[in-house]
């Protein structure tokens, strides 16, 4: 740990602040270039201790920079995890205000829903598999809180891996009526096939990305509670968004995701 307590707070205020005002800033290894990766995840940590303190919920987890896709489009090689509030969750078909955004991207992800804890390290895909309630599609809202998402990997750790919206829609499956390593997604904006994928893109198969994540989490001590929704990750390079744009993810034997940026 290279930061102080006090640091870390700061810190958390500052990128807080940043999502809360929709106003960019640099990234904070500029600041603070000697800051490690506990560091980087105790900002993420405290970021989401200023929100549970004021009464918002955590809804989930999300994994991120699971894809080669994503990975070559950020120039990064280790997928990171963050949390999801329930105030950043919208229902299928909703109006997403891009006044409330930044600079607003989507990626579409497949989710799980844990019926069984999951604990690391030793987590492997089988685990997940047996500890798996359903699995659903999901569309993920990006919202770097970095000026033109420049950003290196322990800054984006600290911002929560960029998280902002999230929009769950089709119909949930449980894996056994899944290939889920072969399983398509298309996505559409404003009705042109702008990105094409299959589950295989995230680490191999969407259920090694929940194992990384109970791995994670195991290393500090933690695990991933029975009942837990968890985004896996993009499995396409993530699409910019602007007002006016309609997007729909039709995933294979999921159904579909739809949301409109106003
Ligand atoms: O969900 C994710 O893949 C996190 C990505 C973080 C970097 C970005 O903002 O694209
Ligand atoms: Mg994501």
């Amino acid at each position: 740990m290279a930061l102080t307590q006090d640091v870390i707070e700061q810190l958390a205020e500052h990128l807080e602040n940043a999502e809360l005002q929709i106003a960019d800033v640099t990234k904070i290894t500029d600041d603070y270039p000697d800051m490690d990766w506990k560091d980087a995840y105790d900002i993420q940590y405290a970021i989401r201790r200023r929100k549970l303190g004021r009464g918002q919920k955590l809804s989930g987890l999300k994994m991120g920079l699971t894809s080669h896709a994503k990975m070559k489009q950020m120039g990064v090689e280790v997928p990171i995890f963050g949390f999801l509030m329930d105030y950043f969750a919208r229902p299928d078909g909703a109006e997403i205000k891009v006044s409330e955004l930044i600079h607003p991207k989507i990626e579409a992800e497949i989710a799980f829903v844990t019926k069984a804890p999951l604990y690391g390290p030793g987590c492997h895909i089988g685990n997940v598999l047996a500890a798996t309630d359903f699995v659903l599609p999901a569309v993920e809202v990006l919202d770097s809180r970095y000026r033109d998402f420049k950003f290196d990997l322990k800054s984006v750790v600290a911002d929560n891996g960029s998280s902002a919206r999230y929009v769950t829609g089709g119909r949930s499956r449980s894996v056994d009526e899944l290939d889920l390593k072969n399983l398509g997604v298309v996505i559409e904006k404003n009705g042109r096939v702008v990105s094409t994928a299959a589950g295989s893109s995230v680490l191999g198969h969407p259920a090694a990305s929940v194992a990384m994540l109970a791995n994670m989490l195991g290393e500090r001590g933690e695990h991933i509670p029975a009942g837990t929704f968890i985004m896996t990750g993009g499995m396409t390079e993530a699409i910019a968004v602007e007002a006016g744009d309609h997007i729909v993810a039709r995933y294979q034997d999921l159904g579909q995701v739809s949301m409109k940026f106003i």
